[in-house]
């Protein structure tokens, strides 16, 4: 999964993509390198991140949506609305990817009679005071009990068990020692069925590790991609797409030559 961020404020590309020609022409890229689906998003989730209003994501997302929808790959829209999810899925996005984990009270509502995907993503809190000491008794079995309920919540509604991944939000109100323990233990979290997806790209637990700036995080981000894949990722969700790309190449033949 390619990320292309149409905000002026993400962590790592914030302002790069923002105009609609700047963002189509990475996506393109990202394709191009070899991404299954792309991740579109119009609201920074950085920690302290304020906000944004639906009707602002709208403006930024539906112009690249429009414009990439028969791109031939899936779209996946990053957002936490289901204002914005009912939008964009009349546009024709394949997947939505909702840090939330689908909280919003009408979010549930907005994909159940929609083929579209669903990311359930785990979050402490909100962007804003998510990382003011986030505390856990047992992160991997909250996390997956958190996951498998909000699933639940989905399944329940009508929405298809094959329609629905995972993912343990790496960097949302959690620790350094919470992503350690959750990408250690993914395959605890793909015990209940479902596909993880894991974002760790260019994340602080990177630099934490490396003392390395945002733009100096390729090769952790690389290991801490394929330690995910190992333990059970099915889904990677990753900046650099050409790199990213080729370290599962070389990883995937070594695994199918055992
Ligand atoms: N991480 C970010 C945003 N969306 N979605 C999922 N499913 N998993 C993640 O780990 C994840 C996510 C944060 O990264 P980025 O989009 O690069 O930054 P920002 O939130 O500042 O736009």
């Amino acid at each position: 999964m390619g990320v292309v961020n149409l905000t002026p404020d993400s962590f790592s590309d914030g302002g790069r993509f923002s105009e609609p020609d700047a963002a189509v022409e990475q996506a393109e890229r990202l394709l191009a390198e070899g991404a299954d689906l792309i991740d579109l998003g119009a609201e920074s989730t950085r920690p302290g991140a304020p906000p944004v209003p639906a009707a602002l994501e709208l403006e930024r997302l539906l112009p690249v949506l429009r414009r990439l929808r028969d791109c031939g790959r899936a779209l996946s829209v990053d957002t936490r609305k289901a204002a914005v999810m009912r939008a964009v899925i009349d546009e024709g996005a394949d997947m939505i990817n909702d840090v939330g984990g689908f909280t919003d009270p009408d979010a549930v509502a907005a994909v159940r009679d929609t083929p579209v995907a669903c990311c359930v993503m785990h979050m402490r809190g909100d962007p804003l005071t998510m990382q003011d000491a986030p505390v856990y008794r047992d992160v991997v079995g909250e996390v997956r009990a958190w996951l498998a309920a909000r699933a639940g919540a989905l399944q329940d509604a009508g929405v298809g068990a094959d329609r629905i991944v995972v993912d343990p939000g790496i960097g949302f109100g959690k620790t350094l020692e919470h992503n350690l323990a959750l990408l250690a233990r993914l395959d605890a979290l793909a015990a209940d069925g479902r596909p993880v997806l894991v974002g760790v790209s260019r994340k602080s637990m990177v630099g934490a590790i490396t003392g390395r700036t945002v733009d100096q995080r390729l090769p952790g981000s690389l290991a801490a991609m394929l330690a995910a894949v190992h333990a059970a990722a099915a889904i990677v969700r990753v900046h650099d797409v050409a790199a990213s790309h080729d370290a599962l190449a070389v990883w995937s033949a070594i695994r199918a030559a055992r």
